[in-house]
C-alpha cells in the first residue's frame, strides 16, 4: 500500500503470508487500527489496486463502507430483530418490553437471513460502496443468497477455521462474504482472523468436529498447509466491510471483552449471477447439475437465469451457539467436548 496512510506500516515481525501488491489505498479517515495494515482501502481507492490485493490475498477491508448514521440504524434494527419486533423467530418468544436491550441481545450469537425480515438489513445488500467493491472482485453481475447477523456478546464463542464454499457452493468459486462491522472489532472482542492467500490452492479442506468450547457448533477445517501463527486478525472500525473469498480459511475467537459489550456484525454473502447456486435441499426429481436455488437478490448487472423466476425459501432463524451442547445435524449425534 503506498499512499495516504496515517502512518507507514512497520516491518513485519515474522514472515507474513500477505502478498503486497502496492496501489492506492485511498484517503484514510479511521484512526483504528493505529497503523493501517496492507489490504485496508477507502471507497475512493483505485479499484484495480483492490482487485489485485483481493486476488493475491483472498480478502480486503473497505474502510468507511457505511456511514456512522447507517451503522447506528443497523444497531437499532439489530435490537428490534432480536426483540422479535420484525417477526417472531422460530422457538423464540417476543421480548418482554421491560427486558433491557443488553439482556435480549445476549440471548443470540447469530441470526440467519435478517434481510428476509428487515428492510434496513435488505438495503445493505444494495449499498453503493459495497456493490462497487463486489463488481470489482466478482464481475458485473452479482447476486446475494444469504445474510447473518452476529451479536456476539462478551463470553460468546467464535467460529473455528472454515471456508464458506463448504457451506454455500458456487460453480465458479465466486462466493464472497461482506462482513460489516457495527462495533469496533478487536482481537479482544473476537474479530475475524484470516489466513492470507489460503484461497489460492482452490481446495476445500477436510472438516471435522473440533470439540473446542472456544467455537460454536460448526465444524473445523483441518489438514491444510498453513499454521495458526500465519493468520492475521482483521481489526476494524464500525462501518468497515471485510470482503473475503469463499475459499479463504478464516475464523473468529470468543469475545473476551468486559461483560455487557457486543461485537455486532452483519455478514452478507454474494456470488456471480452466471453461476447456478446448488444450495439447500435438492428438490425431488431435480438433478444436481440443474439445481439452482432461486432465493436470491440481484444487486448488480443482469441475471441470465431471470427466466426461471425467483423463490422465497429461507426464513430467519437462530444459529446454535453451542451453549446447550452441539448436535451433528446429519444424524442427530450429540458431540462431545474435550474438557
Ligand atoms: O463473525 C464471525 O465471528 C464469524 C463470521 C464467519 O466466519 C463467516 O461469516 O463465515
Amino acid at each position: 500500500m503506498s499512499s495516504a496512510t496515517l502512518e507507514s506500516s512497520p516491518p513485519a515481525a515474522q514472515p507474513s503470508l500477505v502478498t503486497e501488491t502496492g496501489g492506492f489505498a485511498g484517503t484514510r479517515r479511521n484512526t483504528f487500527p493505529k497503523v493501517r495494515p496492507p489490504g485496508y482501502f477507502s471507497p475512493d481507492a483505485d479499484q484495480a489496486a483492490i482487485k489485485a490485493f483481493y486476488q493475491a490475498n483472498g480478502y480486503f477491508v473497505l474502510e468507511n463502507g457505511f456511514t456512522a448514521e447507517e451503522v447506528e440504524a443497523l444497531k437499532q434494527e439489530t435490537t428490534l430483530i432480536c426483540r422479535g419486533e420484525r417477526g417472531e423467530l422460530p422457538n423464540q418468544e417476543k421480548a418482554n418490553p421491560a427486558e433491557p436491550d443488553e439482556s435480549v441481545l445476549s440471548r443470540f450469537l447469530c441470526i440467519h437471513f435478517p434481510h428476509k425480515c428487515s428492510d434496513v438489513m435488505l438495503a445493505t445488500l444494495h449499498s453503493q460502496p459495497t456493490v462497487q467493491a463486489l463488481t470489482t472482485i466478482i464481475g458485473p453481475n452479482v447476486k446475494c443468497m444469504q445474510s447473518m447477523l452476529f451479536m456476539k456478546a462478551s463470553g460468546k464463542p467464535g467460529q473455528a477455521w472454515h471456508q464458506d464454499e463448504d457451506y454455500i457452493a458456487t460453480r465458479d468459486k465466486s462466493l464472497v462474504g461482506a462482513w460489516i462491522a457495527m462495533d469496533r472489532a478487536t482481537v479482544e472482542n473476537g474479530c475475524l482472523w484470516v489466513m492470507p492467500g489460503s484461497h489460492r490452492p482452490g481446495i476445500l479442506w477436510e472438516q471435522r468436529w473440533h470439540g473446542d468450547r472456544r467455537f460454536d457448533c460448526a465444524e473445523q477445517s483441518i489438514n491444510f498447509p498453513f499454521t495458526d501463527d500465519q493468520s492475521i486478525p482483521v481489526e476494524v472500525e464500525p462501518g468497515s466491510v471485510v470482503f473475503f473469498n469463499g475459499y479463504l480459511l478464516h475464523r473468529s475467537l470468543p469475545n473476551r471483552a468486559p461483560a455487557g459489550t457486543f461485537r455486532r456484525s452483519l455478514v452478507n454473502h454474494f456470488m456471480s449471477c452466471e453461476s447456478h447456486l446448488p444450495w439447500g435441499k435438492l428438490p425431488e426429481h431435480d438433478h444436481i447439475a440443474h439445481h439452482d436455488n432461486r432465493d436470491v437478490v440481484i444487486v448488480a448487472g443482469q441475471d441470465p437465469y431471470a427466466w426461471k423466476g425467483y423463490a422465497s425459501i429461507n426464513k430467519p432463524h437462530v444459529r446454535p451457539s453451542g451453549d446447550g451442547g452441539c448436535i451433528k445435524w446429519t444424524d442427530g449425534t450429540k458431540l462431545p467436548y474435550q474438557e
